[in-house]
């Protein structure tokens, strides 16, 4: 059974510029905890959960459907190191995976990933030339997490067999696993003494690119050209 082609459209928003957060001390302390809040998140690593529904899967098998299974890689150097695996659906040209595949999402990498579909001919063959391959797409994690929803969906490409089937790819923050996080410091800045007055804001990571200031120091002047602030 068809369910209409299965993609929506996918739109792309535009990201924007990141910017980094850089505050001296001084001036307005406010205002600079406001435009401190919305910095982006560069050099920060992300993890998060992908998840794999196809469409319109071709039928690889005479007597049945199609057994499909999806494979994730990511470039390493110049080489396809495989991430993981989802489980095999029997008979299934529309299937929707349970399995979810960890990834880190580096904001500022373009790391190039790719996706194969396989039918399986074998369940108890983790080698992929023992089934049959359906079809397989190039992405990066980029248009997956500016894409509607978090997802992208799009055509599988096999250059043996036209229209192989579509696959949808959806992105979600992985959940802290913890309920309560205790971090002390002891902050001691190094900074050179500007003569003003320094504090530092303590960020926590709300959503990708976001975060939210969670604690303001106090404010305080270099003595001995070394910032000592209270322990957090
Ligand atoms: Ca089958
Ligand atoms: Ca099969």
């Amino acid at each position: 059974m068809g369910n209409g082609g299965g993609c929506l459209a996918t739109q792309h928003n535009d990201m924007g510029a990141v910017k980094s957060g850089g505050i001296s001390g001084g001036g307005d302390i406010d205002s600079a905890v406001l435009a401190a809040t919305n910095f982006g998140g560069g050099g920060l690593a992300q993890k998060l959960e992908l998840s794999f529904k196809c469409h319109d899967l071709v039928n690889m098998d005479t007597f049945s459907k199609s057994d499909p299974f999806v494979v994730l890689f990511k470039m390493s150097g110049n080489m396809w190191q495989k991430l993981g695996t989802t489980e095999t659906i029997h008979d299934n040209l529309n299937p929707e995976f349970v399995t979810k595949i960890t990834v880190d999402f580096h904001f500022e990498q373009n790391d190039k990933y790719k996706v194969q579909v396989f039918d399986s001919d074998d369940d108890k063959s983790k080698n992929l030339a023992s089934h049959d391959f359906i079809g397989e797409l190039e992405l990066t994690l980029h248009e997956v997490v500016t894409g509607r929803d978090q997802q992208l969906c799009k055509p599988l490409v096999n250059k043996d067999r036209k229209n192989p089937g579509k696959i949808t790819i959806t992105s979600e923050e992985k959940a802290a696993t913890s309920n309560t996080q205790i971090v002390m410091f002891n902050p001691v800045g190094q900074l050179k003494d500007n003569g003003g007055l320094n504090f530092f804001i303590i960020y926590r990571q709300i959503s990708l690119g976001k975060f939210t200031p969670i604690f303001k120091s106090e404010v305080k002047r270099a003595q001995n050209g070394q910032f000592l602030w209270n322990q957090v």
